[in-house]
């Protein structure tokens, strides 16, 4: 059975103001003539349909016309929410588009749902689980203490009922790790905090693949048949040297390993960084190097101030993004926001003073204080 495995598709998603929907209608074209050409079986799409759990309309279309076609083809989809998902729109008329061969889980109702499809060796199990947070499966296993997301893992995969001695493959989209082994992290992700929200792989080694959504950067875990297969486009600067890809995963008989090979994808506009001082980086010489249309990240070394450099970089390279100043004033003053923060531990309000007197140049008054002061607290009654 030859799957194919994508997710993080984030429809809907606008990238320093620039709106992601025609790049994702390209390559979501891509990804059905993947399907065709190299004759799939089934799609997986682990998590992150959309960017936003409420969705905009025009995201809602594409998502529709992509999952159209998808059924027009007559392959089977298994999808699940990822965490921008919102759960009970994923799940939406998901009883009746199972008569599509479309199965569509949102929200995780207290066990693994398992949907099995046949080829030619017999059965095989796909067992999906839209993403969970402790408190969320918490309700389902009273009798566990459940405070971390490694014991809902844990309670989820040890209630279901798995037949190790068949086929089976694991649909999730969660954050994990295999010890000691540090992942390719990227911006767009939203990163929770610490490392709190991992998952070790030891979970769920004995499936015969798992197809993972959550990361953004293509990359098997601790082992060649646990793969996220990252977003389909780079969604954020730090995913520039990252090329994206589908996973093409090849199932045989049990216990005879399964293949993936990464096919790739290619946007209608790249994102990169260039980086120099204006006049050199708005110069022909240089910008006849640079595909203009790209998406780009200019960083600017100039020491004196630039008026509107935005305009001015436009004016050459009308797909800019972002623009940062980086000379020894930049340097200078990370050095001091590094140093701050180590010592921040002031409260909201001893901050706010800190920056009126930055801006103003004076301390406030004491009648500009007690607005301060009761603007706070109303804040926090909130
Ligand atoms: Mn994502």
């Amino acid at each position: 059975m030859k799957l194919l495995h994508l997710s993080d598709l984030h429809i809907g998603k606008i990238v320093h103001g620039y709106s992601m929907l025609e790049e994702q209608k390209n390559v979501f074209q891509q990804i059905i003539n993947y399907i065709q050409s190299e004759q799939v079986n089934a799609v997986v799409i682990a998590g992150d349909i959309y960017d936003q759990s409420i969705p905009r309309n025009e995201a809602i279309r594409v998502f529709d016309d992509f999952l159209t076609e998808l059924a027009q083809k007559n392959v089977p989809v298994l999808l699940i929410a990822g965490n921008h998902d919102s759960p009970d729109r994923i799940s939406y008329a998901n009883r009746l588009l199972t008569d599509k061969q479309l199965f569509l889980l949102g929200s995780f109702n207290g066990s693994l749902q398992k949907v099995t499809l046949k080829d030619e060796y017999g059965e095989v199990n796909f067992w999906l689980l839209p993403f969970i947070k402790p408190l969320s499966v918490h309700d389902f296993f009273e009798e566990h203490s459940i405070e971390s997301y490694d014991a809902a893992l844990n309670a989820v995969i040890r209630t279901a009922d798995i037949d190790y001695n068949t086929r089976n493959v694991l649909v999730s989209h969660q954050f994990f790790t295999k010890s000691g082994v540090e992942p390719i992290r990227s911006e767009s992700e939203l990163n929770p905090v610490g490392g709190l929200d991992a998952i070790n792989t030891n979970l769920i080694e004995k499936f015969d693949y798992v197809a993972l959504g959550h990361l953004h950067g293509t990359q098997k875990v601790g082992a060649e048949h646990i793969c996220y297969a990252g977003s389909p486009l780079k969604y954020s600067f730090s995913e520039i040297r990252q090329t994206k890809f589908v996973l093409l995963v090849e199932i045989n008989e049990k216990n005879n390993s399964v293949t993936t090979k990464k096919l790739a994808l290619t946007p209608l506009h790249d994102m990169c960084e260039i980086k120099g001082k204006i006049e050199e980086i708005l110069s022909k010489e240089f910008s006849s190097l640079i595909n203009k249309d790209n998406y780009l990240h200019v960083i600017l070394t100039n020491e004196e101030e630039i008026l509107d450099p935005m305009e001015k970089i436009r004016s050459v390279y009308p797909n800019v993004m972002k623009y940062t100043p980086e000379n020894s004033r930049t340097k200078k003053d990370s050095i001091n926001t590094q140093q701050n923060s180590e010592q921040t531990n002031l409260s909201s309000y001893e901050l706010f003073s800190e920056f009126f007197l930055n801006v103003c140049g004076c301390t406030m008054s004491q009648e500009q204080a007690k607005i301060v002061k009761e603007l706070l607290e109303t804040e926090v009654a909130e």
